[in-house]
Protein backbone atom coordinates (compact mmCIF):
# COMPACT_ATOMS: atom_id res chain seq x y z
CA UNK A 1 0.00 0.00 0.00
CA UNK A 2 1.54 3.29 -0.98
CA UNK A 3 0.53 6.35 1.33
CA UNK A 4 -0.02 9.50 -0.95
CA UNK A 5 0.84 12.98 0.29
CA UNK A 6 -1.73 15.25 -1.15
CA UNK A 7 -0.29 18.81 -1.91
CA UNK A 8 -3.02 21.71 -2.73
CA UNK A 9 -2.32 25.11 -3.91
CA UNK A 10 -3.42 27.01 -0.58
CA UNK A 11 -0.84 24.45 1.07
CA UNK A 12 2.12 25.09 -1.30
CA UNK A 13 1.15 28.75 -0.59
CA UNK A 14 1.22 28.46 3.13
CA UNK A 15 4.57 26.97 2.97
CA UNK A 16 5.55 30.53 1.07
CA UNK A 17 7.92 32.95 2.33
CA UNK A 18 7.29 36.84 1.94
CA UNK A 19 9.08 38.27 -0.83
CA UNK A 20 12.51 40.12 0.21
CA UNK A 21 12.13 43.86 0.94
CA UNK A 22 14.12 44.61 -2.63
CA UNK A 23 13.76 41.96 -5.74
CA UNK A 24 16.52 39.60 -5.71
CA UNK A 25 16.26 39.75 -9.84
CA UNK A 26 16.19 43.44 -11.32
CA UNK A 27 18.10 45.17 -14.07
CA UNK A 28 18.30 48.29 -13.59
CA UNK A 29 18.32 50.24 -16.29
CA UNK A 30 16.44 49.31 -19.47
CA UNK A 31 16.50 49.90 -22.96
CA UNK A 32 13.12 51.02 -24.84
CA UNK A 33 12.23 52.26 -27.83
CA UNK A 34 8.82 52.89 -29.30
CA UNK A 35 10.35 52.80 -33.20
CA UNK A 36 9.45 48.50 -33.25
CA UNK A 37 5.52 48.09 -35.06
CA UNK A 38 4.27 46.12 -32.05
CA UNK A 39 1.44 44.35 -31.92
CA UNK A 40 -1.08 42.61 -29.45
CA UNK A 41 -0.18 39.11 -30.46
CA UNK A 42 3.58 39.70 -30.16
CA UNK A 43 3.18 40.89 -26.29
CA UNK A 44 0.64 38.13 -25.53
CA UNK A 45 3.38 35.55 -26.57
CA UNK A 46 5.80 37.37 -24.79
CA UNK A 47 4.62 37.18 -21.22
CA UNK A 48 1.00 35.44 -21.95
CA UNK A 49 1.80 32.53 -20.09
CA UNK A 50 3.19 33.85 -17.02
CA UNK A 51 -0.19 36.07 -15.95
CA UNK A 52 -3.76 34.84 -15.25
CA UNK A 53 -6.61 36.01 -17.60
CA UNK A 54 -7.12 39.81 -16.97
CA UNK A 55 -3.71 40.74 -16.94
CA UNK A 56 -3.05 39.30 -13.69
CA UNK A 57 0.33 37.92 -11.99
CA UNK A 58 1.51 37.18 -8.46
CA UNK A 59 5.07 35.72 -8.01
CA UNK A 60 4.97 31.75 -7.90
CA UNK A 61 8.12 31.92 -5.08
CA UNK A 62 6.98 34.19 -2.38
CA UNK A 63 4.27 36.45 -0.86
CA UNK A 64 3.85 40.01 -1.74
CA UNK A 65 2.98 42.27 0.45
CA UNK A 66 0.64 44.50 -0.81
CA UNK A 67 -1.72 43.87 -3.56
CA UNK A 68 -1.56 46.15 -6.37
CA UNK A 69 -4.48 47.02 -8.97
CA UNK A 70 -2.89 49.64 -11.58
CA UNK A 71 -4.96 51.62 -12.88
CA UNK A 72 -4.69 53.17 -17.17
CA UNK A 73 -6.85 55.83 -17.94
CA UNK A 74 -7.93 55.32 -21.80
CA UNK A 75 -9.45 56.08 -25.19
CA UNK A 76 -8.01 55.34 -28.67
CA UNK A 77 -4.95 54.51 -27.85
CA UNK A 78 -4.12 50.91 -28.39
CA UNK A 79 -0.71 51.38 -30.32
CA UNK A 80 0.41 53.15 -27.09
CA UNK A 81 -1.39 50.55 -24.88
CA UNK A 82 0.89 47.82 -26.92
CA UNK A 83 4.46 49.09 -26.05
CA UNK A 84 2.94 50.16 -22.62
CA UNK A 85 1.99 46.39 -21.89
CA UNK A 86 5.40 45.05 -23.54
CA UNK A 87 7.47 46.80 -21.25
CA UNK A 88 5.77 46.95 -17.85
CA UNK A 89 4.36 43.60 -17.54
CA UNK A 90 8.31 42.56 -17.51
CA UNK A 91 9.40 45.00 -14.87
CA UNK A 92 6.72 44.39 -12.54
CA UNK A 93 6.91 40.67 -12.62
CA UNK A 94 10.60 41.19 -12.13
CA UNK A 95 9.20 43.20 -9.15
CA UNK A 96 7.99 40.18 -7.74
CA UNK A 97 4.66 41.76 -7.27
CA UNK A 98 1.00 40.69 -7.00
CA UNK A 99 -1.05 42.53 -9.53
CA UNK A 100 -3.61 43.23 -11.76
CA UNK A 101 -3.93 45.60 -14.83
CA UNK A 102 -7.10 47.80 -15.75
CA UNK A 103 -7.37 49.78 -18.77
CA UNK A 104 -10.43 52.16 -18.19
CA UNK A 105 -11.87 53.11 -21.56
CA UNK A 106 -14.11 55.87 -22.22
CA UNK A 107 -16.88 55.48 -23.88
CA UNK A 108 -17.64 57.97 -26.75
CA UNK A 109 -16.33 61.64 -28.05
CA UNK A 110 -17.02 63.32 -25.24
CA UNK A 111 -14.30 65.40 -23.15
CA UNK A 112 -12.07 63.16 -21.88
CA UNK A 113 -11.85 63.03 -17.83
CA UNK A 114 -8.80 61.66 -16.94
CA UNK A 115 -9.56 61.67 -13.32
CA UNK A 116 -12.94 60.27 -12.90
CA UNK A 117 -11.53 57.41 -15.20
CA UNK A 118 -9.33 56.98 -12.24
CA UNK A 119 -11.58 56.54 -9.40
CA UNK A 120 -13.78 54.39 -11.72
CA UNK A 121 -10.62 52.07 -11.90
CA UNK A 122 -10.08 52.18 -8.02
CA UNK A 123 -13.81 50.80 -7.59
CA UNK A 124 -13.88 48.27 -10.45
CA UNK A 125 -10.55 46.78 -9.46
CA UNK A 126 -12.02 46.69 -5.76
CA UNK A 127 -15.59 44.84 -6.89
CA UNK A 128 -12.42 41.85 -8.13
CA UNK A 129 -10.30 41.14 -5.31
CA UNK A 130 -9.01 43.15 -2.34
CA UNK A 131 -6.09 45.29 -3.47
CA UNK A 132 -4.06 47.33 -1.12
CA UNK A 133 -2.72 49.86 -3.37
CA UNK A 134 -3.01 51.48 -6.70
CA UNK A 135 -1.00 52.89 -8.96
CA UNK A 136 -2.42 55.61 -11.69
CA UNK A 137 -0.42 55.46 -14.76
CA UNK A 138 -0.69 57.23 -18.19
CA UNK A 139 -0.46 54.68 -21.03
CA UNK A 140 1.93 56.66 -22.86
CA UNK A 141 4.71 56.70 -19.93
CA UNK A 142 7.21 53.79 -19.68
CA UNK A 143 9.61 53.71 -17.10
CA UNK A 144 13.50 53.19 -17.78
CA UNK A 145 14.38 51.83 -14.63
CA UNK A 146 12.85 48.99 -12.57
CA UNK A 147 14.15 49.73 -9.63
CA UNK A 148 11.22 52.48 -9.62
CA UNK A 149 8.56 49.54 -7.49
CA UNK A 150 5.36 49.99 -8.71
CA UNK A 151 4.03 49.52 -4.94
CA UNK A 152 2.72 52.07 -2.19
CA UNK A 153 4.62 53.80 0.35
CA UNK A 154 4.10 55.67 3.62
CA UNK A 155 3.37 58.87 1.43
CA UNK A 156 1.20 59.31 -1.70
CA UNK A 157 4.40 58.22 -4.75
CA UNK A 158 4.91 60.46 -7.91
CA UNK A 159 6.62 58.11 -9.70
CA UNK A 160 7.78 59.98 -13.48
CA UNK A 161 10.27 62.35 -11.87
CA UNK A 162 12.29 62.45 -14.93
CA UNK A 163 10.51 62.00 -18.23
CA UNK A 164 12.80 62.10 -21.37
CA UNK A 165 10.03 65.11 -22.83
CA UNK A 166 11.40 67.40 -20.18
CA UNK A 167 14.68 66.74 -20.42
CA UNK A 168 14.58 64.51 -17.58
CA UNK A 169 13.73 67.04 -15.29
CA UNK A 170 11.09 67.55 -12.85
CA UNK A 171 9.13 70.21 -13.91
CA UNK A 172 7.64 71.53 -10.56
CA UNK A 173 8.00 70.55 -7.22
CA UNK A 174 4.05 70.13 -6.83
CA UNK A 175 4.13 67.74 -10.02
CA UNK A 176 1.71 65.29 -9.14
CA UNK A 177 1.10 63.90 -12.69
CA UNK A 178 1.83 61.04 -15.16
CA UNK A 179 2.62 57.87 -12.73
CA UNK A 180 1.42 57.78 -8.85
CA UNK A 181 0.70 55.72 -6.15
CA UNK A 182 -1.65 55.65 -3.02
CA UNK A 183 -2.69 53.15 -0.57
CA UNK A 184 -6.18 52.44 -0.33
CA UNK A 185 -6.13 54.11 2.87
CA UNK A 186 -4.15 57.51 1.66
CA UNK A 187 -6.64 57.29 -1.60
CA UNK A 188 -9.76 57.26 1.11
CA UNK A 189 -8.29 60.10 3.02
CA UNK A 190 -7.75 62.28 0.30
CA UNK A 191 -12.02 61.25 -1.22
CA UNK A 192 -10.12 60.06 -4.76
CA UNK A 193 -9.51 62.36 -7.67
CA UNK A 194 -12.29 64.81 -8.31
CA UNK A 195 -14.75 63.40 -10.94
CA UNK A 196 -15.26 67.42 -12.25
CA UNK A 197 -12.35 67.75 -14.66
CA UNK A 198 -13.45 67.76 -18.06
CA UNK A 199 -10.75 68.27 -21.08
CA UNK A 200 -6.68 68.53 -20.42
CA UNK A 201 -5.48 70.10 -17.03
CA UNK A 202 -5.77 70.19 -13.41
CA UNK A 203 -6.64 67.42 -11.96
CA UNK A 204 -3.15 65.77 -11.00
CA UNK A 205 -2.75 69.77 -8.93
CA UNK A 206 -6.31 68.64 -7.34
CA UNK A 207 -5.02 65.69 -6.52
CA UNK A 208 -1.93 67.00 -5.00
CA UNK A 209 -3.82 69.62 -2.99
CA UNK A 210 -5.86 66.71 -1.69
CA UNK A 211 -2.76 64.91 -0.32
CA UNK A 212 -1.41 68.07 0.88
CA UNK A 213 -4.60 69.06 2.64
CA UNK A 214 -4.73 65.69 4.20
CA UNK A 215 -1.63 64.41 4.11
CA UNK A 216 0.90 67.03 3.80
CA UNK A 217 3.54 65.06 2.24
CA UNK A 218 4.35 63.34 -0.99
CA UNK A 219 7.85 60.76 -1.71
CA UNK A 220 9.49 60.24 -5.05
CA UNK A 221 12.38 58.03 -6.17
CA UNK A 222 15.39 59.88 -7.53
CA UNK A 223 15.83 61.40 -10.72
CA UNK A 224 17.83 58.35 -11.74
CA UNK A 225 14.97 55.55 -10.50
CA UNK A 226 12.17 57.81 -11.69
CA UNK A 227 13.68 58.20 -15.46
CA UNK A 228 10.26 57.89 -18.24
CA UNK A 229 10.01 57.85 -21.56
CA UNK A 230 7.10 59.04 -23.28
CA UNK A 231 5.64 57.69 -26.22
CA UNK A 232 5.07 60.87 -28.59
CA UNK A 233 1.85 62.15 -29.57
CA UNK A 234 -0.32 64.81 -30.76
CA UNK A 235 -3.31 66.49 -28.52
CA UNK A 236 -6.04 64.20 -29.01
CA UNK A 237 -9.36 64.91 -30.07
CA UNK A 238 -11.61 66.00 -27.07
CA UNK A 239 -8.87 66.21 -24.69
CA UNK A 240 -8.05 70.06 -25.47
CA UNK A 241 -6.80 72.11 -22.72
CA UNK A 242 -9.48 73.49 -20.22
CA UNK A 243 -8.42 76.56 -18.82
CA UNK A 244 -11.19 76.62 -16.76
CA UNK A 245 -9.92 73.59 -14.75
CA UNK A 246 -6.44 75.72 -13.71
CA UNK A 247 -8.96 78.00 -11.74
CA UNK A 248 -11.09 75.11 -10.36
CA UNK A 249 -8.02 73.67 -8.54
CA UNK A 250 -7.26 76.52 -6.58
CA UNK A 251 -10.62 75.77 -4.77
CA UNK A 252 -9.87 72.40 -3.70
CA UNK A 253 -10.02 73.30 -0.22
CA UNK A 254 -13.67 74.22 -0.45
CA UNK A 255 -14.63 70.56 -3.00
CA UNK A 256 -12.77 68.03 -1.98
CA UNK A 257 -14.98 66.57 -0.06
CA UNK A 258 -18.08 66.54 -2.10
CA UNK A 259 -16.28 65.96 -5.33
CA UNK A 260 -14.28 62.94 -5.14
CA UNK A 261 -14.92 58.84 -4.28
CA UNK A 262 -18.14 59.61 -2.28
CA UNK A 263 -20.05 61.65 -5.44
CA UNK A 264 -18.95 59.10 -7.84
CA UNK A 265 -21.23 58.15 -10.33
CA UNK A 266 -20.99 56.16 -13.92
CA UNK A 267 -22.03 53.27 -15.77
CA UNK A 268 -19.97 50.03 -17.13
CA UNK A 269 -20.89 49.20 -20.66
CA UNK A 270 -18.60 46.34 -21.00
CA UNK A 271 -16.06 44.35 -19.51
CA UNK A 272 -13.31 42.48 -21.62
CA UNK A 273 -10.58 40.09 -20.06
CA UNK A 274 -7.52 40.12 -21.85
CA UNK A 275 -4.78 37.70 -20.95
CA UNK A 276 -2.52 41.18 -20.96
CA UNK A 277 -5.12 43.51 -19.01
CA UNK A 278 -8.87 44.02 -17.77
CA UNK A 279 -10.83 46.26 -19.99
CA UNK A 280 -13.95 48.44 -19.10
CA UNK A 281 -15.56 50.71 -20.87
CA UNK A 282 -17.67 53.13 -19.06
CA UNK A 283 -20.22 55.85 -19.70
CA UNK A 284 -18.90 58.77 -17.72
CA UNK A 285 -22.57 60.16 -16.94
CA UNK A 286 -21.00 63.71 -18.65
CA UNK A 287 -23.47 66.55 -17.65
CA UNK A 288 -25.00 68.01 -20.93
N1 LIG B 1 -5.79 59.61 -22.67
C1 LIG B 1 -6.27 58.71 -23.60
N2 LIG B 1 -6.98 59.15 -24.68
C2 LIG B 1 -7.21 60.48 -24.88
C3 LIG B 1 -6.71 61.40 -23.94
C4 LIG B 1 -6.00 60.96 -22.86
O1 LIG B 1 -6.08 57.49 -23.47
O2 LIG B 1 -7.85 60.80 -25.89
C5 LIG B 1 -5.13 59.12 -21.45
C6 LIG B 1 -3.81 58.44 -21.71
O3 LIG B 1 -3.56 57.48 -20.73
C7 LIG B 1 -2.86 59.60 -21.57
C8 LIG B 1 -3.46 60.33 -20.38
O4 LIG B 1 -4.85 60.19 -20.56
O5 LIG B 1 -1.54 59.18 -21.36
C9 LIG B 1 -3.08 61.80 -20.27
O6 LIG B 1 -3.43 62.52 -21.46
P1 LIG B 1 -2.35 63.19 -22.42
O7 LIG B 1 -1.35 62.17 -22.85
O8 LIG B 1 -3.05 63.89 -23.51
O9 LIG B 1 -1.66 64.23 -21.50
P2 LIG B 1 -0.20 64.73 -21.73
O10 LIG B 1 0.00 65.78 -20.71
O11 LIG B 1 -0.16 65.36 -23.21
O12 LIG B 1 0.73 63.58 -21.75
C10 LIG B 1 -0.83 66.53 -23.48
C11 LIG B 1 -0.87 66.80 -24.99
C12 LIG B 1 0.48 66.88 -25.59
C13 LIG B 1 0.47 67.56 -26.92
C14 LIG B 1 1.85 67.60 -27.47
C15 LIG B 1 1.88 68.24 -28.82
N3 LIG B 1 3.22 68.18 -29.33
Amino acid sequence: ETSEVQVNDSAVEDSLKPCPETPPNLLGPIQVEFETNRFMDDVRKKVGSFLQMGGRYKPPDCISKQKVAIIIPFRHRHEHLTHWLYYVHPNLIRQQLHYGIYVINQDGDGKFNRAKLMNIGYAEALKEDDYDCFVFSDVDLVPLDDRNLYRCFDLPRHFSVAIDKFNYKLAAINNFGGVTALSKEQFLIVNGFPNTYWGWGGEDDDLYNRIMLRIKSISRPDAVIGRYKMIRHNRDLNNEQNPSNAKKAKETGKTWDQDGLNSLNYTVTQTIKDILFTFIAVDVHEPT
